[in-house]
C-alpha cells in the first residue's frame, strides 16, 4: 500500500491511549514520554498517526511452498490455489488491519492472463483484500536461458515484451497501479554476451512498456547484483535501475529489495539518494545474513530497516514527494507461512514506529554541531525503545487484536487450512 497519506481502504478513528491498552502499557508509554521529553498524549498522537498511515503489501507467493535448490519442505497448510492465497491474505489483514493488498506474480497467479481477472476480482470481494503490484514472470520459460528482454534473439525479446504488455493489461483490468519488474537477465562467463547491446535492448523494451501504461500506473524496476546470473546481471544495482527507469519514462521508479545488496553496501544511503533524486518507488522487505536469503524482516538486522525508515521520515519532514510502495518479498521455507507473514507485518509496524519517534529536530541540531555521541545516543536510543505497548494500544484503539500472532494461534486458522489442504501435499526435491 502506498504511503501517500491516503490510507484508502480502512481509515481508523482517533480513539486515544487513555481508554485502551493495559495499565502496564500506559505506564510504559508514560515512561517512554519522559525519556523522549514528550507529553504522553503528544507521543501517543505521533505514534497513532504513524501507525494509521502505515500499510504494507503481502506477496501471494509467501503463502506457497517454496524451497532452495536443495529441496522444498512442503507444509500441509501451504496455499497452492489463488483462492487459498487470497484467503490467507484476507486472514493476515483481519489480524493486522494494515495489509489491504496482495502482490501477484502473473504466471503463478493468473496463468491464463486477463481471462483470470474476473475470478481474481471475485476473490477480492470474498476476502476483502485488493490485488496490488503485478509482477511479470520473465524467469521460468526455457526460451529465457540467455535472457528475456535482454536476449540476443529479437524473437525472444519480442516474446518477453508481449508478456510485459500482457502484465500491464492485467494490472489495468484489476485497477492495480504498480507493475513491478524483476528479471534475472545476465550471463555466467566473461566475453559471452555484449553488455552494452543488452543495455540498448532493455532501454527499448522498457520505453515501449512504459508507454503502454495508463497515466496512473507506475513501472517499478527492481535491481539485483547476482543470482541466478553469476558473472553479470543486466539490472545489477540502484544506478542501473535508476537509469533504466529514467530512460523508460516519468512513471518509472526504482524498487529496492533489501536482500539485493552486497553485505558491505550501505542500503539507507542508497535510499537517501533515491529520495533525493525522487526515484524511490518501493521496497521488497526481507532479511538476509549472506545473500538473497529472503528471511523474515528484522530477523537478522532489524536496525537496518530502522535506518531505512528514518531516511524516509526525515525526507517526509523536509517535504520531499514521498510515494512509496511498502511490500514484503520473502520465501518461508521453514517457518509456518501465515505465522511468518503476520510476524513480518508486526515487525515492520514496530520498526516504522520506532523510526517515527526519533526526535529529528533535536537530531538535526546535534548533526549540525557534530555532537557525534549525543546524536548517536538519540538516534540509536530511540531504536532501543520498546514500542510494543504503543502498537498494542493502537490495535486495541482500532478494534484490532492487540497481539495478532496470539490471535492467529487462538483462531485455529492454520490447523483448519492444514486439514482442508493437507491431503494434497507431497515432498518435492528441486534438483529433479
Ligand atoms: C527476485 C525477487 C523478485 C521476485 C522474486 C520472487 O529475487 O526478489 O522480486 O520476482 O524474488
Ligand atoms: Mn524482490
Amino acid at each position: 500500500m502506498t504511503e501517500t497519506g491516503s490510507t484508502g481502504l480502512r481509515d481508523y478513528g482517533t480513539e486515544g491511549l487513555r481508554d485502551c491498552g493495559t495499565k502496564n502499557d500506559r505506564d510504559q508509554v508514560r515512561d517512554m514520554g519522559k525519556t523522549m521529553k514528550l507529553p504522553e498524549s503528544a507521543m501517543q498522537d505521533l505514534a497513532f498517526k504513524a501507525l494509521d498511515s502505515f500499510r504494507i503489501e503481502i506477496p501471494s507467493w509467501g503463502f506457497a511452498d517454496t524451497g532452495t535448490r536443495f529441496g522444498k519442505f512442503v507444509q500441509a497448510a501451504a496455499a497452492t490455489t489463488i483462492e487459498e492465497k487470497f484467503a490467507d491474505a484476507g486472514e493476515v489483514n483481519r489480524l493486522t488491519g494494515v495489509t489491504p493488498t496482495v502482490a501477484l506474480h502473473v504466471l503463478w497467479d493468473l496463468p491464463n492472463g486477463v481471462k483470470d481477472v474476473a475470478e481474481v476480482k471475485e476473490l477480492e470481494k470474498r476476502f476483502g483484500v485488493k490485488s496490488g503490484a503485478i509482477n511479470p514472470n520473465l524467469f521460468q520459460d526455457q526460451e529465457y536461458k540467455y535472457g528475456s528482454l535482454c536476449n540476443p534473439s529479437a524473437e525472444i525479446r519480442q516474446k518477453a515484451l508481449e508478456h510485459m504488455l500482457d502484465s500491464i493489461e492485467i494490472a489495468k483490468a484489476l485497477g492495480s497501479r504498480d507493475i513491478s519488474l524483476w528479471m534475472p537477465d545476465g550471463s555466467n562467463y566473461p566475453g559471452t554476451q555484449s553488455i552494452r547491446k543488452r543495455i540498448g535492448w532493455l532501454e527499448e523494451a522498457l520505453r515501449v512498456s512504459h508507454d503502454h501504461m495508463a497515466h496512473y500506473q507506475r513501472l517499478l524496476v527492481e535491481y539485483k547484483p547476482f543470482e541466478p546470473a553469476f558473472y553479470h546481471t543486466d539490472i545489477a544495482d540502484w544506478g542501473m535501475s535508476s537509469h533504466f527507469a529514467r530512460a523508460a519514462g516519468p512513471q518509472a521508479r526504482v524498487l529496492v529489495d533489501t536482500g539485493h545488496h552486497y553485505s558491505a553496501q550501505n542500503i539507507e544511503q542508497i535510499v537517501a539518494w533515491l529520495l533525493h533524486t525522487n526515484m524511490l518507488g518501493g521496497f521488497h522487505f526481507n532479511d538476509r545474513r549472506y545473500a538473497d536469503d529472503d528471511l523474515t524482516l528484522g530477523s537478522i538486522d532489524p536496525y537496518q530497516i530502522f535506518r531505512i525508515f528514518h531516511e524516509i521520515h526525515a525526507a517526509t519532514d523536509d517535504g520531499l514527494g514521498i510515494d512509496i510502495a511498502y511490500m514484503i518479498d520473502q520465501s518461508h521455507n521453514l517457518k509456518g507461512k501465515i505465522e511468518a507473514m503476520v510476524q513480518t507485518v508486526v515487525t515492520a509496524q514496530e520498526l516504522y514506529l520506532k523510526a517515527a519517534l526519533v526526535d529529528r529536530k533535536q537530531l538535526a541540531g546535534l548533526q549540525q554541531s557534530c555532537d557525534l555521541v549525543a546524536a548517536e545516543e538519540l538516534y540509536r536510543g530511540t531504536f532501543w525503545t520498546d514500542v510494543r505497548p504503543l502498537t498494542r494500544a493502537w490495535r486495541e484503539a482500532r478494534g484490532l487484536p492487540a497481539d495478532p500472532l496470539a490471535e492467529l494461534r487462538a483462531s485455529g486458522y492454520v490447523e483448519r487450512a492444514a486439514k482442508e489442504r493437507g491431503s494434497r501435499s507431497s515432498a518435492v526435491s528441486s534438483y529433479a
